[in-house]
């Protein structure tokens, strides 16, 4: 698949720290030291909704990631996936009487929309899961071939006991486990499984559903935590920098693909940094498709809110936060919005080069975006209060906004 266009990054002087972030795997923060081509893997949106907040905010978190790495001067090796086949998207379009490749492309192209008009830098590689496929199917059978698979009724599925790292993302008990894999796409109740959490890497075809040749596995279609394996070895290899996505994929996705990942190569884990993104909430629950309590970007944008006043509103929160969603939440980035348009506006002002400095250093200390933005606020409030003489000021700080937030003032 086609991805989005690129915003120009700019370019700053001096050069950009390293980026320490919180690693789920390890429990703690870890300075990464990419060469110099950093890889980054993050999991994409299941089209079968429109762009929500959620999406979005986790989004910002990983194209923060990349802007410090760019910032570093490395290049950046960024892979995202479209899980554009799966239970989900089926049930969406069987219930509104769509036909589902229709409804998967619809979305993926106001996605693409959304993520231009945010300004999100997009991957170099974008895969959907159907044209991952040919890819998937020899993952599976070699998963089959060394033991770690199994068949039940012509489905194949993880053996989670074959895998001796298994628990070492996420660290939950069992139960746990279990709770998290009915809520998210398992099937623990299941008979006939060696282990209620095995996940499903190819699911047989069934009456009525799309179907592909899975060659000794027969027609069918993948499961979702192999799908995103196939994709990161095929485009990064092991041992990529980061895998991200928001912390509701840590149990399952995340671990399950690191167990697949460690069966196929003998070594763990796939991503040096496993890294998480808080969950958006409206009226206080989780924003989810599935719940419906949805906040879409394409509305807002359609409404007239201004991209770069979105993007803001999800800088206000760590990206690590859980953070509700509200009125007043936009409202303060709008009116922040104009406060630094109206600073940089000016033909002179107060020198900012220390800015530069100060933002470089909260971002590298694991994405802290709040903190960024009260350096922007201070030197934004001082210059709106009089300002000083340095002509090359307000265009240093358009472009540190730019090039480190995604804003474009
Ligand atoms: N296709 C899979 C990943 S392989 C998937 O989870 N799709 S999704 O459409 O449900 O979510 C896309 C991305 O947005 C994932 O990284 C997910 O963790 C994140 N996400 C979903 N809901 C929220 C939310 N309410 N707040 C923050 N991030 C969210
Ligand atoms: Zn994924």
């Amino acid at each position: 698949m086609h991805a989005w266009p690129a915003s120009e990054v700019p370019a700053l002087p001096g050069k950009g720290r390293d980026l320490k972030i919180h690693d789920t795997a390890t429990q703690g923060t870890i300075t990464l030291a990419p060469g110099p081509v950093a890889r980054i893997y993050v999991c994409g949106i299941t089209p079968y909704d429109a762009t929500h907040i959620g999406h979005a905010a986790t989004s910002n978190a990983f194209d923060l990631v990349q802007r410090v790495w760019l910032d570093t001067k490395r290049q950046v090796h960024y892979v995202q996936n479209v899980t554009d086949v799966d239970d989900p998207l089926l049930e969406r379009a069987q219930r509104d009487g769509h036909d589902w490749t229709e409804l998967a492309e619809r979305e993926t192209v106001l996605f693409r929309e959304d993520m231009t008009a945010l300004r999100m830098l997009p991957p170099q590689h974008y895969i959907g899961a159907v044209e991952a496929i040919p890819g998937i199917v020899p993952l599976v059978e070699r998963l089959r071939d060394a033991g770690a698979a199994y068949d039940l009724d012509g489905d194949v599925y993880f053996s989670v006991e074959s895998d001796p790292h298994f628990g070492g993302v996420s660290h939950l008990d069992a139960e746990a486990m279990r709770l998290l894999s009915a809520e998210r796409g398992g099937d623990p109740e299941r008979p006939g499984k060696k282990n209620p959490l095995d996940p499903m890497l190819w699911m047989a075809a069934r009456p009525g559903e799309p179907s592909w040749d899975g060659g000794s596995l027969g027609r069918g279609r993948p499961g979702w935590h192999i799908e995103c394996v196939a994709i990161a070895l095929d485009h990064l290899g092991m041992g990529f920098d980061i895998q991200g996505g928001g912390s509701d994929l840590v149990f399952p996705h995340h671990e399950m693909g690191a167990s697949h990942a460690q069966v196929l190569t003998g070594e763990f884990p796939m991503a040096k940094a496993y890294v998480h993104a808080g969950m958006v909430a409206l009226h206080g629950e989780k924003m989810s498709k599935s719940r419906g309590n949805l906040v879409f970007v394409s509305a807002l944008r359609r409404s007239g809110v201004d991209p770069a006043a979105i993007r803001l509103a999800l800088l206000s929160h760590h990206y690590r936060a859980d953070w509700e969603w509200t009125d007043a939440v936009l409202e303060d980035a709008v009116a922040r919005l104009a406060r630094w348009r109206a600073a940089v506006s000016r033909p002179d002002g107060l020198p900012a080069d220390a800015l530069v400095e100060e933002v470089r250093a909260a971002l590298s200390a694991d994405l802290d975006a709040p903190a960024a933005l009260a350096a922007v606020d201070r030197w934004v409030e001082l210059q709106l209060a009089g300002g000083g003489d340095d002509e090359s000021a307000p265009g240093l700080v358009s472009r540190t906004v730019d090039a480190l937030l995604g804003v474009a003032l």
